[in-house]
């Protein structure tokens, strides 16, 4: 299978709630999600997801402090495979700074009963329950159309 692009996805955690991000602009705009994205050149994909949390949410942590709880691959049909992604899911257990607004994202606390998931990336209701229950899993999202909705995926405990 071709080389995916890794893109990282952050979850900051505290006793009972998972701090969600809404994404204000480019993909998954309209979404809560976790924070992260793109390497930029010469960057690891732990490197970016200590960079974009800064950027995206002001607060500092070290390559430490990443504990990798997934990694899903996420496919779209053949116009769209440009998106075609693997993302390494990370929890963030400890941190300095208060979780703020950007320009690009609006965070906000979500106990584990009350995550939106009709206003998240569909897949997120399959893995994101079990992660905070403190599996690591790994899979894949084939998704039918611009990420909507998914046609089959598969996911099982990391190796
Ligand atoms: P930048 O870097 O800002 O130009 P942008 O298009 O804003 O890029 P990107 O690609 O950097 O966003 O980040 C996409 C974010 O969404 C990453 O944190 C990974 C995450 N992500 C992608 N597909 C997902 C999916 N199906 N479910 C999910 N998170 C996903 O929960």
């Amino acid at each position: 299978m071709e080389e995916l692009r890794k893109v990282s996805l952050v979850l900051l955690i505290r006793e009972g709630e998972v701090l969600l991000a809404m994404k204000k602009r480019r993909f998954g705009a309209g979404r809560w999600n976790g924070v992260g994205g793109k390497p930029e050149l010469g960057e690891t994909v732990e490197q970016s997801a200590v960079r974009e949390s800064e950027e995206e949410i002001g607060v500092k942590f070290g390559l430490n402090d990443l504990e990798h709880v997934a990694s899903l691959r996420f496919y779209f049909p053949e116009h769209k495979k440009d998106w075609n992604q693997e993302v390494p899911v990370y929890l963030v257990r400890k941190w300095e700074g208060e979780p703020i607004e950007t320009e690009e994202v609006r965070p906000q606390w979500f106990k584990h009963a009350d995550i939106p998931f009709g206003e998240m990336w569909p897949d997120d209701k399959y893995w994101l329950p079990r992660v905070l229950a403190g599996e690591k899993l790994e899979g894949e999202f084939y998704f039918a159309d611009e990420g909507d909705s998914f046609e089959r995926y598969e996911l099982r405990k990391m190796a």
